[in-house]
């Protein structure tokens, strides 16, 4: 396969991508990523993410190698938190910054051409700044108060039906979201959800992750956007 058709796959998992699951170092404590993982994994996400703050990326790689693979065997997107270094590394199928991360173009020299960019935003005007920038896709967030970023001021619903309206990317919506106030955030005009501790904090998270992806519908190209991937 060559560069343009790997990128051009990549694209279209994200489109199709509804459901995005993160392995959180910090919210699992002691208990084992990768069996977390795998469960996520079986139980449907989409998308997985490996994020751990206050860890050196060269101390994640076989972590990262793992949840690579794992991830490959399923057709699952895996993208790594932070670190566009450690993404290449492990041919993740790329990375995700927030605000106070690398700058897109920057993170762009490290990634392989066919590699993906996340951004985090916390308002509209840091989503269209992360379009601009060139971001592959758009988390915001924290739509609720959530401990798992405790240092952001929570965005509100009606954050979602303006960005919905404004951006031409996917993006995803973050913060405090689980199975009950699922209803509301989609109702609200997400199509696209990630969740953290609700998984992770799950007595059993495969189940957990199936409820949740039965409840956000077949995956698909959703008709209201722009079926150009080539931007
Ligand atoms: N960015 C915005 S909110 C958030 C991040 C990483 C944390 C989401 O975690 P949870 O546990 O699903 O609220
Ligand atoms: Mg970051």
């Amino acid at each position: 396969m060559n560069d343009e058709e790997r990128l051009w796959r990549r694209k279209v998992r994200l489109r199709l991508a509804r459901f995005y699951g993160i392995v959180d170092l910090g919210v699992l404590g002691e208990s084992d990523p990768r069996g977390a993982a795998r469960e996520m994994v079986a139980g449907g996400v989409d998308v997985l993410q490996l994020r751990a703050k206050n860890r050196e990326p060269e101390s994640l790689e076989p972590l990262a190698r793992s949840l690579r693979e794992l991830t490959d065997s399923a057709g699952t997107l895996f993208l790594v938190n932070d670190w566009p270094l450690l993404a290449r590394r492990v041919d993740a199928d790329g990375v995700h910054l927030g605000q106070e991360d690398l700058p897109i173009a920057e993170a762009r020299k490290i990634l392989a051409a066919t590699q993906l960019i996340g951004k985090s935003t916390h308002s509209m005007e840091q989503a269209l700044a992360a379009e601009r920038e060139g971001a592959d896709y758009i988390a915001v967030g924290p739509i609720f108060a959530t401990p798992t970023k405790p240092e952001v001021e929570p965005v509100g619903l009606p954050l979602i039906r303006e960005v919905r309206g404004r951006l031409r990317k996917p993006f995803f919506c973050i913060g405090g979201i689980r199975k009950e106030n699922l209803r509301k955030v989609l109702e609200s005009g997400a199509d696209r959800v990630v969740m953290v501790s609700a998984i992770l904090r799950s007595a059993d998270i495969e189940a957990y992750c199936r409820e949740v992806a039965a409840m956000l519908g077949p995956k698909g190209l959703l008709t209201a956007e722009p079926a150009d991937l080539s931007e």
